[in-house]
């Protein structure tokens, strides 16, 4: 069994989450639930980032004591989360106790290799990013990615830690471990951020109370990105010694934004403490609306909880993870853009190509072979299923969620293309002499949305399970090998289905969209 620990960035509880969030979470929900179909043993991390000074000064703009207001917050998104069907394992959140220990014994171990030391920071500091920032970062005299926020002049004492000399062990560690930074453009931008020089960056923060007392410093607290990238080893009991059953992590997913802390800083910090490197740190692109932020200023329509309502948790998760590219960006000219784009997708490819072929190969088995048909011999279908599925299984595997989902749809349309050719409404007609060749139509199609609901288990989890159900499987999400999708080296004859498969009717898996005018 591959152990797998699977992580994403923990989110900042300063405010409520958005379409951009959900497609993060939403995508490492794919990833985790596709390794889990692989039989692997999937541990998968989620979390709130809940100290730093944003945090504390937005609180104090309400009127709310900082620990409540996280707690109300935390609350917030983690039931989000869970209408999304996100299958987290843990929720970590930053002022836990588990936490607090794992940040103190991480800040000991880069003081005990001599790498932090007292020095004056004198420059910017971005509240939003919780990120200094330098003169020449600028632009306008503000921050790159908060341009209507005012950026903070800051002078004050801090612990430095000496990140410059982790430059030569970072850029061996990027030569030697090509599949450490992904895609490949954020790794050849960590590679020339390495190449021009790192500076010293600080590790505390003197007059911010919120936050972790710095260990041996009560009067300064950890620097907020420090405190916040330990979660990843927090949530597996560092330091307790059992914390390597999960560490190292196989996949931290971030946003670009923040690719210089994962890429950069907190691989540092674990060299400097001693600790081993995750394996790979993937960096997805933004959702976004006429290039700006997916916020309540591009259109309350955007609100997440009424996008999920549009047409239901599964359609939603579809419509991020196929619109959108998992290596890449998506900015929408507009929020009726992005609807318009959400019902069309809806109609065509989920109420249409899949819904349909669901419902009329039930209709036809029921309607021909009184709802049950014998596995029948292979037919052109069954070579597709194996074709398509080996390329999903490919494109899974390279983290290429959105080009998955069009493998899956690619054999959609082609049993759908399928029907058409074989027309077993006419083999039927033909009776005893076409009887054969109407059950392998059949068994062909069966064992094909067995394939389809085992390959879109990751991404619409109810949708899928009802799939598999209708088509003669259990209850729950079928694994890949049990529906005769299996990865390379797994035999197709050890899965597919040798007995008869009951087949059941049911109402539209997608009713068609109608706006009301
Ligand atoms: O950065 N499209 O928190 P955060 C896609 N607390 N992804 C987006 C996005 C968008 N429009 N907007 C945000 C933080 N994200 C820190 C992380 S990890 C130790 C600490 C992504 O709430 C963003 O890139 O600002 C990040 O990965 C995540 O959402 C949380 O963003």
């Amino acid at each position: 069994m591959t152990r797998f620990y699977l992580t994403t960035a923990i989110d900042y509880a300063n405010g409520e989450p958005h379409a951009g969030h959900a497609f993060e979470k939403v995508g490492a929900d794919v990833i985790a639930r596709y390794r889990r179909a692989l039989g692997d043993d999937v541990h998968f991390v989620i979390g709130m980032d809940e100290h730093g000074q944003g945090i504390a000064e937005e609180a104090e703009r309400r009127e709310t004591e900082t620990q409540a207001f996280v707690d109300e917050l935390a609350e917030l998104w983690a039931g989000v989360w869970r209408r999304l069907e996100i299958s987290n394992d843990d929720f970590i959140r930053t002022t836990e106790k588990r936490h607090h220990r794992a940040v103190e014994a991480i800040v000991e171990g880069m003081k005990a290799s001599g790498d932090l030391y007292v020095d004056r920071y004198t420059g910017y500091y971005c509240v939003r990013c919780e990120r200094f920032r330098k003169e020449e970062e600028l632009v306008d005299g503000r921050c790159p990615y908060h341009p209507k926020r005012e950026i903070t002049w800051t002078e004050e004492e801090n612990w430095f830690f000496r990140l410059s000399r982790y430059r030569d062990p970072l850029l061996r560690h990027l030569e030697e471990h090509p599949e450490f930074v992904q895609p490949k453009s954020r790794r050849n931008e960590i590679l020339r951020l390495l190449e021009g020089g790192l500076d010293d960056i600080s590790a505390s923060r003197s007059r911010l109370p919120w936050g972790i007392p710095f260990p041996g410093a009560d009067d300064h607290t950890v620097y907020v990105w420090i405190d916040a990238l330990t979660n990843y080893l927090s949530a597996t009991g560092y330091p307790d010694e059992g914390y390597t059953r999960w560490w190292p992590a196989m996949l931290h997913i971030i946003g670009k934004d923040i690719t210089r802390f994962h890429c950069v800083i907190w691989p540092a910090m674990l060299m400097s403490a001693g600790v081993e490197l995750p394996r790979t740190v993937w960096a997805h692109g933004f959702v976004s609306v006429s290039g700006g932020k997916i916020s309540k200023d591009a259109g309350s329509e955007l609100d997440l909880d009424e996008l999920i309502d549009r047409h239901g948790t599964d359609a939603f998760r579809y419509f991020l993870v196929r619109e959108a590219p998992w290596d890449g960006d998506r900015d929408f000219a507009s929020a009726s853009e992005l609807l318009a784009r959400f019902d069309q997708r809806y109609n065509a490819e989920l109420a249409n190509d899949l819904g349909n072929l669901v419902s009329r190969t039930a209709a036809m088995v029921h309607k021909y072979r009184q709802g049950s048909v014998p596995p029948g011999a292979e037919t052109p279908l069954d070579e597709a299923r194996i074709s398509f599925a080996a390329s999903y299984h490919e494109r899974m595997q390279g983290h290429l969620l959105n080009e998955g989902l069009k493998e899956i749809f690619g054999l959609v349309r082609r049993a759908n293309v399928y029907i058409d050719e074989v027309q077993p409404w006419q083999l039927a007609k033909e009776g005893e002499a076409a009887a054969e060749r109407l059950d392998a139509a059949l068994g062909s199609l069966v064992r094909c949305l067995r394939g389809v609901a085992a390959m879109l288990g990751p991404f619409m989890p109810d949708k899928a399970a009802e799939i598999w159900l209708r088509m003669g499987g259990g209850e729950g999400l079928p694994s890949h090998a049990e529906a005769a999708v299996p990865p390379e080296g797994a035999s197709r004859e050890e899965a597919a289905p040798t007995t008869r498969l009951e087949v059941r009717k049911g109402p539209p898996l997608f009713p068609r969209y109608e706006p009301e005018e």
